[in-house]
């Protein structure tokens, strides 16, 4: 009986020693079946139990229990610190560096392009104009027909047209600009119409430092009663002051477009006197009033035309149209 309770306190403490001295979970379990399993010293004490008398093996007895609690809170113990130890060496090992992204949690902010089409907005809501919108993909009589481009007339041809799989062939296309909005509005609603009409358009181009196939123009349209030439400088040369300050100027030179006649190219000029293309302009051609159900002998208008990336790049002196759309917010960022 004392050989048995010899035992038992030496088997507490080499368990004492043998666990702290696992190194991780794997041989934690099989220290854990030395210890406490068929072979280990507890269960070995315990199936001699029986050999010695009634008073003894009580005692005997109740000191294999306390043995095997005291194994099994030290198991317990050092298995928690391994489990410990494993898991922070998971989360280290699967650590993101998000420092990129953490710059004080500053908002974001419009896109240029965004900001420059409000801004346009609010200049033209300003001087009266209301926005219209429209679709992105167009029937070939709104966006050619009835902008007096007959069929198989040469001027398509200055638009590489992306078409649509969609109804008889070339019937169906996305727009490839914001005019057909335009007749759009002719057709629903009575002049005096004042509206821009600003917007994403489409053309089969391959991107480069001035084109890319999806970008985005602000047109104008007006049509009243006695509208002239003179509205449309006098228009257009407020909003020269308007949008780039008072010490600009403006110049039309004359043009061709389908739609429009006369036509014009609309310039600024910058305090040091150089000149820059900016837009196209003109007054709306008969057939193009027609087109929108409007008698020419009773109403008159113009119309004009910007490309609204241009105006953005422009107005920050970025020199490569592609930046605006590699959606890399650190370049983004800086307007
Ligand atoms: C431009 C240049 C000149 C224009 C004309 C019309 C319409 F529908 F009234 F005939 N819409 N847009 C126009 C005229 C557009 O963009 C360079």
């Amino acid at each position: 009986m004392e050989d048995l309770a010899a035992q038992l306190d030496a088997a507490v403490a080499d368990a004492a020693v043998a666990v702290a001295a696992a190194a991780d979970l794997d041989a934690l379990a099989v220290l854990d079946t030395d210890l406490l399993g068929k072979k280990s010293v507890v269960t070995t004490v315990r199936s001699h139990l029986g050999g010695i008398d009634p008073e003894g093996r009580k005692v005997v007895g109740r000191r294999v229990n306390e043995v095997r609690t005291e194994i099994e809170v030290l198991v317990a113990a050092r298995r928690a610190e391994l489990a410990a130890e494993a898991r922070a060496v998971v989360l280290e090992a699967e650590r993101l560096d998000l420092t990129e992204f953490d710059r004080g949690r500053r908002l974001g902010h419009r896109h240029v392009v965004t900001q420059t089409w409000e801004r346009l907005e609010d200049l033209f809501v300003g001087m009266g104009y209301t926005v219209a919108e429209g679709p992105e993909i167009e029937d070939e009589w709104h966006n050619f027909g009835a902008l007096n481009f007959p069929l198989d007339h040469p001027a398509r041809d200055m638009y590489d047209t992306l078409y649509v799989d969609h109804g008889e062939p070339q019937s169906t296309l996305l727009r490839t600009h914001t005019s057909p909005v335009q007749v759009r509005v002719m057709e629903t609603q009575e002049p005096p119409i004042y509206s821009i009409m600003p917007g994403r358009v489409f053309r089969s181009d391959t991107a480069d430092a001035t084109h890319m196939p999806v970008f985005h123009q602000i047109e104008g349209l007006v049509v009243d009663r006695g509208i002239t030439f003179g509205d449309l400088a006098g228009t257009l040369e407020a909003f020269t002051r308007a949008y780039f300050g008072s010490d600009f100027t403006s110049r039309l030179r004359p043009s061709y477009f389908p739609f429009t006649e006369p036509s014009a190219e609309f310039d600024i000029q910058r305090p040091d006197g150089s000149w820059l293309e900016l837009a196209g302009c003109g007054m709306v051609h008969p057939n193009v009033l027609r087109a929108g159900g409007l008698d020419p002998e009773e109403w008159s208008g113009f119309a004009f035309g910007f490309g609204l990336d241009r105006l953005a790049l422009m107005r920050h002196g970025i020199d490569d149209l592609r930046e605006l759309f590699r959606n890399d917010h650190r370049f983004l960022e800086q307007f």
